[in-house]
């Protein structure tokens, strides 16, 4: 397994990032720590000079894990199961253009947020519907990127909240370029085991969030990290574990403390 922390390439309002804007800097700090490579949110690949992103991940080396997609719900309010069907097809291309994104890097992308919230909860299965086909239209012609669900805690969404209805999901998508991200964070609210869940996850687990119960780099909290690494060896996870923290008690501290706690559990390659 290989560690990695997220960078957003924007500054932006989720708070849940060590690190945001500043791509050189923080780059070669990433570097600098010790960290296998960089999981990076992008509003909007738009927004990017993909020649000096390119230029900065060769000079520092550092593989891209993910691109993160939230921010296009979180600052746009793109989502792909959204009631009025312009801004649906708003982010069925801005997933589109994060999908090309992703083949240049040789990078997963992941659906969080994205997904939306469904107001009404007695639509819940009408909205897991329209998001299938919201998939099924954005990931056409970018069969070989692979693309993860992330269940998430219900306070964010009623959409997908746990491993089992994500998985249940995935059946009926249908899609086999598509997987799970499953987030201890998450995990830690909505599982009731979280070795049970990385189980039941197996093989479709392409990526995976770190952060621990209160949301602080791994190591201040009560996830215990021991018993997830040794599940996730168990099931032959061999990917990317990726540090989505809050900067706190500040960025730099909690990037530090991300890696040397991990660092015992996961030795470098
Ligand atoms: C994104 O990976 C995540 O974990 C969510 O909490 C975003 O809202
Ligand atoms: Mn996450």
């Amino acid at each position: 397994m290989k560690l990695s922390i997220v960078l957003s390439t924007q500054p932006a309002s989720f708070s849940a990032l060590a690190y945001k804007g500043e791509l050189e800097k923080n780059l070669a700090k990433i570097r600098a720590l010790g960290y296998d490579g960089v999981e990076l949110a992008v509003r909007d690949p738009a927004l990017l000079n993909l020649d000096e992103l390119r230029m900065l991940l060769d000079r520092y080396q550092l593989p891209v894990a993910a691109i993160g997609t939230g921010q296009a719900f979180g600052e746009d309010g793109l989502s792909l199961t959204h009631a009025d069907d312009s801004v649906r097809r708003k982010a069925i291309q801005r997933l589109r253009s994060q999908l090309a994104l992703a083949r240049t890097l040789n990078a997963k992308v992941i659906v969080g947020l994205l997904r939306g919230l469904c107001p009404d909860q007695s639509r819940l299965k009408a909205m897991e519907r329209k998001l299938a086909v919201s998939l099924t239209v954005a990931l056409r012609g970018f069969e070989q990127v692979q693309v993860v669900i992330e269940p998430i805690n219900r306070y964010e969404t009623p959409l997908l909240n746990t491993v089992a209805s994500a998985l249940r999901f995935l059946d009926r998508l249908g899609l086999e370029q598509v997987g799970l991200l499953l987030d201890t964070f998450h995990m830690n609210i909505e599982e009731p085991s979280l070795p049970a869940s990385i189980r039941m996850a197996g093989d479709r687990l392409f990526h995976f969030h770190l952060a621990d119960s209160n949301r602080w780099h791994p190591g201040a909290g009560h996830v215990d990290f021991p018993a997830v690494v040794k599940t996730l060896e168990e099931i032959g996870y061999a990917d990317f574990l990726s540090a989505e923290i809050l900067p706190m008690p500040n960025a730099d501290a909690a990037a530090e403390n991300t890696i040397r706690y991990m660092r015992r559990l996961v030795p470098a390659m």
